[in-house]
C-alpha cells in the first residue's frame, strides 16, 4: 500500500471523546426505511470473507454492500437483514408532497420563524415601519446584515418614489428581490458524463445530514440511470460505516469501506481505483463531520483531495459542502474554512423542513455565490430537492396572502 497512508489515531478524530457510539449517533445511524420494499437483492449479504464480498460485488453491479479493502475487517459486520425491517419507528414524518406544495408544507416553521406573511396579511401602511419590520424579520431570519440592507435600501428608493400602490405591491417587490438574489446560485448539478466515474466529496461540519444526503442522492442518481459506488470515508466512528452501508443496501448501491480508524484517505483512493476499473458512472465519498476550527482535520481533506487526484487529476469533480438550515450566521465562517480547504464547489442545505429560519440560505448565496444544488426538506429518502429559487422565496412568502 502507498506510503502516504498513515492511520489516523482516533483521538484526532472528532469522534474522540467517544468511544462507542451514542443512542443518538446508533439512531442516526438507522433511519427509518423508506415506505417502499426492499428490494429482493438489497439484504445484506451474509458475512462472508472479504474476498468472497469482492468477487460478488464484481459479478452483480447492482450487489446490494460490497466491503471492499485491504485493511483487516475491524468494522463491525454490518446488521442482518431483520435488524434494518425491525428497527424502531422514528418520527420521521412521511414524504414531502411533489412540486411546490412539498416546498410550502415542509418550509411551514421556517415561513413562520420569519413572520413575513404574517407582516403583510395584516394589511399595513406603507410607510418606514413597516420597511423597520420587514428589516427586523430578515435579520432575525439570518439573511444577515448585508443582503438586508441591500434588500431595504431598494424598496425605500422605490416606496419614496410610489413605485407601490399598496402593501401588495410591496410584497411583490420583496419577493422579487428575494428571488433574484438566489437565483444565480440555483444551479443544479450536472453529472457530466465525459468524467467515469464522476467523483462527488461530501464535506461538513457534525451531524449536518452528509450521510443522509448520500443515501438520498444515490437514489435519485440510481434513478436518473446512472451507476454508482459509495465510499465510507468517516472512519472514526464505526456507526457512521454502518449508516452508509445501510443506505447502501436500501438504494442497492455498493460501498467501499475499510471499517473504523482506517484513513480516509486510503478508502478514498481504494474506492476510486474501483470504480474507475468497473466503469461505474458516479462515485460518492463520505467524510467524518468535522469542525472548521480543527486544523489537522480540515487538512485531512485537502489529503483526500490530493489522493484523489493522483487517480484522475480532475477528481473530486464536485465537493459537495453540507449545511445544516438551521446552523444560523455561523454557517457563513463554515463555509469560508472548508472552501479555503478543499475548494467547495456546490451546497445542499439540510434541515430546512425544522425550526430552521432559512435565511442563511440568501447570506450564503450573497457573499460566496457557490451553487446550491439541493435543499433537505425532511429525513425520508425522498426529501432532498433541487434547490429551486422560485419555489424556496414561494414556501417563505407566498405570492398570495389575505386574498391579495
Ligand atoms: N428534518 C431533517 N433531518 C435531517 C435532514 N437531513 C438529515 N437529517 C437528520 O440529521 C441527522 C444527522 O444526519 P447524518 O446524515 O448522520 O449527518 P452527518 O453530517 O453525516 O453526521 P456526522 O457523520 O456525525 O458528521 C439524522 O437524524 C438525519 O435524519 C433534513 O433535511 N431534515
Ligand atoms: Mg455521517
Amino acid at each position: 500500500m502507498i506510503g502516504f497512508f498513515r492511520r489516523k489515531k482516533p483521538q484526532d478524530g472528532p469522534g474522540a471523546a467517544q468511544t462507542r457510539p451514542s443512542t443518538e449517533e446508533l439512531a442516526a445511524a438507522f433511519p427509518r426505511a423508506p415506505s417502499e420494499p426492499l428490494p429482493a437483492d438489497a439484504a445484506f449479504p451474509a458475512a462472508a470473507p472479504a474476498d468472497e464480498q469482492v468477487s460478488q460485488a464484481e459479478g452483480a453491479e447492482s450487489a446490494a454492500v460490497a466491503t471492499i479493502g485491504t485493511a483487516p475487517a475491524p468494522s463491525p459486520q454490518p446488521s442482518p437483514p431483520q435488524a434494518v425491517e425491525s428497527e424502531p419507528e422514528t418520527d420521521a414524518a412521511p414524504a414531502a408532497p411533489a412540486g411546490k406544495s412539498g416546498w410550502r408544507d415542509r418550509l411551514r416553521r421556517t415561513s413562520a420563524a420569519l413572520g413575513l406573511a404574517g407582516l403583510f396579511t395584516r394589511n399595513p401602511r406603507l410607510d418606514d415601519d413597516l420597511l423597520d419590520e420587514i428589516e427586523t424579520a430578515l435579520l432575525t431570519a439570518d439573511v444577515g446584515v448585508p443582503a438586508t440592507t441591500a434588500i431595504i435600501e431598494d424598496l425605500r428608493k422605490r416606496m419614496k418614489e410610489r413605485e407601490f400602490a399598496d402593501a401588495q405591491a410591496l410584497l411583490k417587490a420583496l419577493r422579487a428581490d428575494l428571488i433574484a438574489l438566489i437565483t444565480p446560485v440555483a444551479k443544479p448539478l450536472v453529472i457530466d458524463a465525459s468524467r467515469k466515474p464522476f467523483v462527488v466529496l461530501t464535506v461538513g461540519v457534525n451531524g449536518v445530514g452528509k450521510t443522509t444526503t448520500i443515501g438520498k442522492l444515490a437514489r435519485r442518481f440510481k434513478q436518473d440511470g446512472h451507476s454508482l459506488m459509495l465510499a465510507a470515508g468517516d472512519t472514526f466512528r464505526a456507526a457512521a460505516v454502518a449508516q452508509l452501508q445501510t443506505w447502501g443496501e436500501r438504494n442497492g448501491v455498493p460501498v467501499v469501506a475499510q471499517g473504523q480508524d482506517a484513513d480516509a484517505a486510503s478508502v478514498a483512493f481504494d474506492a476510486l481505483q474501483s470504480a474507475k476499473s468497473r466503469h461505474f458512472d458516479v462515485l460518492i465519498a463520505d467524510t467524518a463531520g468535522r469542525l472548521h476550527t480543527q486544523t489537522g482535520l480540515m487538512n485531512e481533506l485537502g489529503k483526500i483531495r490530493r489522493v484523489l487526484g493522483k487517480i484522475d487529476a480532475e477528481a473530486p469533480h464536485e465537493v459537495l459542502m453540507v449545511i445544516d438550515g438551521t446552523t444560523g450566521q455561523n454557517a457563513l465562517s463554515q463555509l469560508r474554512q472548508f472552501h479555503a480547504a478543499v475548494g467547495v464547489t456546490g451546497l445542499v442545505v439540510t434541515k430546512l423542513d425544522g425550526t430552521a429560519k432559512g435565511g442563511v440560505v440568501f447570506a450564503l448565496a450573497r457573499e460566496f455565490g457557490i451553487p446550491i444544488r439541493y435543499a433537505g426538506i425532511g429525513e425520508r429518502v425522498e426529501d432532498l430537492r433541487v434547490f429551486d429559487a422560485e419555489s424556496f422565496v414561494d414556501a417563505l412568502l407566498p405570492e398570495a396572502l389575505g386574498g391579495g
